[in-house]
Parts: C-alpha cells; structure tokens; sequence
C-alpha cells in the first residue's frame, strides 16, 4: 500500500490492480521501472539531520547570564571549563547517552546454576557516564565551593549542559547531591565523612552515588502514612531495616538513604510522619554483596529506561540512624528540595534541547518551497516555545543564586525565604511546561518527530516523568501552601517586594512597558485573591493555580529584567 501510495501522491498511475493485470511479459519491465522510481523519491525524502554543536557556546542565553552575574575573575575561568566541557559533551558524551538508550539495565535473579545473585547489569556507556560526572566535578563542584557563593550556580550550568547527553545519569546525579546536602546539613558526622567525602570526589575511583529510598507500595505522595518499614535497634547501635521500598531510582547506587519507622522494645511503631526517621545505608558490602537486601524486579517505565529503577526487599539491611528520632521527614526534606532543582535543571535542559534541535532544522529543511524559517507561522511557533524556555532557564538560575548564597552564609532571611518557596514552585511549573514544549518541539519535525530512531521520542519520554517523580503537580502546590503556613504569610511579603522592586527597574525601559503592565495587573489579581482567600483549608482547590500565578509572574519579571549582553 505504502509504495502504491507514494507512487499516486507523486502522479504515477500505477495500482495494485493495475499491476497484477499486467501479463507475465510485462512485469520485469514495470517492477523495473517502479523500483527505480521508487528508490529515486525515497532519495528525494532524504531530510537532513538536526544538529547541535558545542551547546554552552550556542546558548545565547545563558552565557549572557553568566557575563551579567559572575565576577569577572569567575567567568574567565568558568568560560574556559564550559567550552571545554561543551565540546567533550558534543564529541565523546552524547554518543555514549545514546548507548545508554540502547543498552538498558538488564536483572539477573539467579545465576544459571539456581543460585540467587540479584545483579543488575548496567552497560559500560552508563559506567562510564559515572567516571565521567567524577572527574567533571558534577557533585563535587557545589561542595568545594570554590566560587564561594558562585559554585552552585556553576554547578547548575554544567548539570544542564550535562543533562540532555547524560543518558539518564542525571537521575543519580540528582539524588547524589541531594544525599552529600545532607550530610553536610548534618555537620558531617565522623560516621558519615567517607561516605561524603565519595560523593563529593572527583575521583571516579572513589565516587559514588547515591539513591533516595522514599517510596513504598502505599503510595510515593504520602509519606506519611505510607511508610512500614521498620528499623530495630542491634546492640552495636546501629539498625536493621525491615520493609518493602517499591521504587527506587538508581538501584544501582552504592549507598541510599531512606525512611523507616523505629520499633519499640515491644515492637511497637508510631504512625504518621512523628514516626518517621531517617537512615544511611550501603546498598553492597566491600565484597560487593548485597546488604540483606533482594531486588524484586526493576520497573518498567515509560521513560527514563536507561537507569535501573527497582522494588527492593529490605530483610534486615544494616543501616544508621542520621537524623533525630521521628524527624526524618524534614531531614530528607533538604534531599528533596535539591532533587526538585534538578529536576528544574532537567525541564529547562529538555525544552532547550528540543528548541536548539527544532531552530536548526528549520534552517534545513524545505517545505512549500521554502526553508521552514522562511514561515511566519513556524517562527512563531519556535518563538513562543524560546519565551517559554528562556523564562524557566532564568528562574532556575535565581534559585540556584539565592541556594549558592544559602549555602555560603551570605542569603538574607528574606532570600531565604524566597529560596523555600520557590523551589517548589519552579519544580511543578516547568514540569509541566517542559512536557507541554517538548510535544510541541516535537510536531516542529513533522512525522519524523515520532520515529524512535531519530532520539526524540526518548526526550519526551525522559521528559513526562518530571511532573510525576519528586513530587507530583499537586503535592507541590500544597508545598506552596504549607511554605506560606509555616512562615506566617511572610513569604508572600517577600515574594511580592522583591518583584515589585525588579519591575520599577524594568519598566525605566519603554519598549518593556506594556509587558511591565501586564505583570503588575497579574500581581494586583493577586493580592485581591489572597485578601478575599480564607484559611489554608480553602485555599486548597486554587493551590495549584496560585502557584502557577506565582511561576508567571516570577518568570515574566526575570525575562523583563534580564538584559542579552
Ligand atoms: O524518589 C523518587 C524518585 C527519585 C528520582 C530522583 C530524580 C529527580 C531528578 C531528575 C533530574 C532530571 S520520587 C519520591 C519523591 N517523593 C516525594 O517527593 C514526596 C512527596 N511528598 C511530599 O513532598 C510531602 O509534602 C511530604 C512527604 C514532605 C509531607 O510529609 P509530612 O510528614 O506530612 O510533612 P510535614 O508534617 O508538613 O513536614 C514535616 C517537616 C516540617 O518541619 P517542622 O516539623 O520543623 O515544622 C516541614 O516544614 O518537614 C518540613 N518540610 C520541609 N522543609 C516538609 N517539606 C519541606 C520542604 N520541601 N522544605 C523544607
């Protein structure tokens, strides 16, 4: 059918029927002739691949934001590392994610012999992927602070060059820099130093990386009241984990920290988050045996398939205490707001990948008769989809700022608390942008958009779980919330002066004045929405909405403030 039609659409009379009328005689003659036909319009087809080159170099955007913010001392040096790095991502680590896709974890529960082994196999590329984050200093980078307050951000940079090349690596990379956070927000304890000190390396001999235990069979939303394992105290001081963790990300990571609850000396727990503590452990002993851990079997997901996510049997795993008894959830909660920016980091590095992909094809490929930029409507499609990346990419660098300022001691109380309110809100924002402009990226290719082998499908794929994993749309929204109870309103204070502020240095600039307007009106709705709001009971069915109120305006103020040097 698909060689009659093509045939047709290019005006070849020629049908099936037709064809097997045609006498015995004349067949040769015609399959000839169709044949060569047809190979001559497949030609025709050919499109020319999309490309991207040395992604730091081409990002227009971020390098204006850097010239603008780093001390220049900082940039010179800076500079020098990202083109380096842009070229090595280019020419060595883009292939290697593309292994990543091909070559998925494979388990393996029993050797042929019957005996149980439980080994998750990963491919090389992904191993090396490991070596690689070391020696680039993806983790260490933001630890070593030498930058002082500038080394989180620069840190961010190279994690969102990393992130579309990374095949799937930056998930552990993720939970790793969540995990090293906190241990350094426990004081790094004698106990913990090693461990930190393997996070934080830039030896790939030594590095590891670590996985986040959070979510079992009662839910992943629910921490609360979903967690049952149980940790009983040895002897020796230490525990022993009991339960059944049903996703685990990086199955493959040397250590985990996760949530269990502790037993009494009658075995007794108690319920709901004063329950819960939070634990270190070794996923494999130095012998390279699993810590009385089974894996069950590894997911089968949608997306993100080149990393081994896995449902774990804990059967008295080993572990330490880390944080106060029933404190576990806000012990992990700076794990967790560092998983959130990567996955901001992860959003904005899918759309720009996407974008950057899109804008060059369209610089190839002709259709009507004229290249596809040459199309007012194509452009405007693209411009659209840059609006939206270039305003996640400039909220995620002013978290990542207010974080490295946290991190050095210099944040104000009040960029504090912007910082906490923020987070959450850019995590479910560009979430769901991110999959809403990677689809529409997606149709900028047309048909060739959908087909695997071009590497797109995988993008959007990767991308769709960024609404879901460290906490869905929801959730965050009520994080939203929860920020605002906790503080008294005065995030919201905060957040509403450091706009206002922002916005009367913008609009000094007539041709931003009516976008100026237009972000002041959004800000009046809404003050007039939170002085009519009631308790935080009531506020809950428009969370979401004002938390998407909260996105829009941060961003469209960061758009209008940032000049392109
Ligand atoms: O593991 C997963 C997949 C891993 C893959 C990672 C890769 C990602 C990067 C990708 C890169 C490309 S997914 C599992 C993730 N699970 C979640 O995110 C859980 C979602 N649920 C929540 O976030 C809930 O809101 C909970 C669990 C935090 C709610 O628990 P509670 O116990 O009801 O919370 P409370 O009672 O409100 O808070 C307990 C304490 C409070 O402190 P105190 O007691 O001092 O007032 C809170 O203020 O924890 C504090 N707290 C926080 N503090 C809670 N949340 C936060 C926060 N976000 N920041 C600071």
């Amino acid at each position: 059918w698909d060689r009659c039609q093509m045939l047709s659409v290019k005006g070849i009379k020629s049908t099936v029927g037709q064809e097997q009328q045609a006498s015995v005689k004349d067949k040769p003659v015609l399959e000839d002739r169709e044949m060569h036909l047809a190979r001559r319009e497949t030609e025709a087809l050919l499109q020319e691949q999309p490309e991207t080159g040395n992604q730091y170099l081409e990002d227009t955007l971020l390098r204006s934001y850097l010239k603008t913010h780093l001390p220049p001392k900082v940039l010179e040096e800076v500079h020098q590392d990202l083109e380096r790095f842009g070229n090595r991502l280019l020419t060595k680590i883009q292939p290697l994610s593309w292994e990543c896709e091909l070559n998925p974890p494979v388990f393996r529960q029993h050797d042929a012999w019957g005996q149980r082994v439980d080994h998750i196999h990963t491919c090389s590329a992904w191993r090396r992927m490991k070596e690689i984050s070391a020696e680039e200093g993806l983790i260490a980078e933001a630890y070593e602070k030498r930058y002082s307050n500038w080394s989180r951000l620069y840190q961010a940079v190279k994690l969102y060059l990393f992130s579309s090349s990374s095949g799937g690596f930056s998930c552990p990379l993720a939970m790793t820099d969540g995990a090293a956070k906190v241990i350094e927000s426990l004081g790094i304890p004698g106990s913990l130093k090693n461990a930190f000190d393997r996070l934080t390396s830039r030896d790939p001999k030594k590095f590891w990386t670590s996985g986040q235990w959070m979510t079992e069979r009662r839910g992943g939303s629910d921490v609360a009241n979903g967690t049952e394992t149980v940790a009983r105290k040895q002897p020796d001081g230490t525990y022993r984990l009991y339960g059944f963790k049903w996703f685990t990300s990086a199955a493959d990571s040397d250590m985990a920290l996760t949530l269990a609850r502790i037993a009494d000396a009658e075995g007794q727990c108690t319920q709901g988050s004063r329950g819960l503590s939070l634990f270190f452990l070794r996923v494999r002993d130095e012998e390279g045996n699993l810590n009385s851990i089974q894996v069950q079997r590894l997911k089968d997901k949608l997306g993100t398939r080149q990393m081994a996510t896995a449902e774990l049997w804990l059967q008295g795993a080993r572990a330490e205490l880390i944080s106060a008894e029933g404190r576990g959830v806000a012990a992990i909660s700076n794990m967790l707001n560092i998983t959130r920016i990567h996955n901001v980091i992860g959003a904005v590095a899918s759309m720009r990948r996407m974008i950057s992909l899109s804008r060059d094809y369209a610089r190839k490929r002709v259709a009507f008769g004229k290249l596809l930029k040459d199309h007012p409507l194509h452009m405007q499609t693209i411009a659209r989809m840059e609006v939206q990346v270039r305003g996640a990419f400039l909220l995620l660098m002013e978290i990542v700022r207010l974080l490295g300022l946290a991190e050095t001691n210099l944040a104000s109380e009040q960029e504090q608390l912007l910082l906490r309110l923020l987070v959450p809100v850019a995590k479910l924002y560009t979430g769901k942008q991110a999959s809403a402009v990677v689809i529409e990226a997606m149709e900028s290719f047309g048909g060739q958009g959908y087909m695997e082998d071009t590497g797109l499908p995988v993008i959007l794929r990767d991308t769709l779980v960024l609404s879901i994993w460290e906490g869905t749309t929801n959730i965050l929204s009520l994080d939203v919330l929860r920020s605002l109870a906790k503080s008294q309103g005065q995030v919201m204070a905060v957040f509403l002066s450091t706009v206002q502020k922002k916005l009367e240095v913008a609009a000094g600039t007539e041709e931003l004045s009516p976008a100026v307007q237009r972000t002041q009106e959004a800000i009046r709705n809404l003050r007039q929405f939170m002085a009519a709001a009631g308790s935080e009971q009531e506020l809950e069915p428009a969370a979401r909405d004002f938390s998407y109120s909260l996105a829009r305006i941060y961003t469209g103020r960061a758009t209008q403030n940032h000049r392109t040097k």
